[in-house]
């Protein structure tokens, strides 16, 4: 069998180490916190990126990756993306949703939808014909878009019931979300996904790695730097 992985192992590569050393940076700033609550959220965001770290090494490595016959072209798809974002995307909305102090059904729906849009994106990673790709990317954005906006709605309305502090920061990171998940679709049409031949397998790789890295490094960043304000969100005023 010939090595699936072609150059843009670079880029899986750097991918890998930046969220290892986010994980060891979260880690890091996590030692200190006692508060139960507080806690939650190291152990969320923690979370998100040792999956991503692995994901991305099992790409760099060759196992996450496969070959998909789409007509008569063959798709490399890099399949372990979609099991990283299966677990990462519900987490990050997790750590929105008990900043925002949502309800179970909120946090419910905003995952449903969440699962919901990686589960079909995958299918539209592995469909055989660019017809059904497309058509497959087409429900996953729209789920994407629903999900979108009930963060902009519920999540932001139970957000404005916080402390001022509290609802700025959540209000930074939603943003962050906004502008960042909207991309995912973008980069996966334009690229060699979408069978379109816009975006060749190399830059596709690049433009998902720095997405990825912002969307659970800078995401953290942003989340955790701010202790007094995560104390805020935690303690019933
Ligand atoms: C896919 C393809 C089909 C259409 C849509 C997609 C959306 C993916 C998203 C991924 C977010 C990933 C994050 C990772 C964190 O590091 C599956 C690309 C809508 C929104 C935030």
């Amino acid at each position: 069998m010939t090595a699936l992985v072609g150059p843009e192992s670079l880029w899986l590569w750097i991918g890998t180490i930046g969220m290892t050393l986010g994980t060891l940076y979260f880690i890091g700033r996590g030692r200190g916190v006692r508060d139960p609550k507080m806690q939650e959220f190291y152990i969320i965001t923690i979370f998100i990126t040792t999956i991503a770290a692995a994901m991305y090494f099992a790409m760099a490595t060759g196992f996450g990756v496969t070959e998909v016959m789409v007509g008569d072209e063959m798709l490399t798809i890099y399949w372990a993306r979609y099991a990283d974002w299966l677990f990462t995307t519900p987490l990050l909305l997790l750590d929105l949703s008990l900043l925002a102090g949502a309800n179970r059904n909120t946090i419910a729906t905003l995952i449903g939808l969440d699962i919901f849009m990686i589960g079909t994106g995958a299918i539209a990673a592995f469909a055989a014909t660019p017809g059904t790709r497309i058509a497959w990317w087409a429900i996953s954005t729209g789920a994407l878009l629903a999900l979108l906006y009930v963060l902009v709605g519920t999540l932001s309305k139970n957000a404005r019931a916080q402390s001022s502090e509290v609802a700025s920061l959540f209000g930074t990171l939603r943003n962050l979300v906004i502008a960042l998940w909207l991309l995912y679709p973008v980069v996966w049409i334009l690229g060699t996904e979408g069978t379109l031949g816009i975006l060749p397998l190399y830059w596709e790789t690049a433009a998902f790695m720095v997405l990825d890295l912002s969307a659970k490094v800078g995401f953290g960043v942003v989340l955790l730097r701010s202790r007094s304000v995560l104390e805020r969100a935690v303690t019933p005023s």
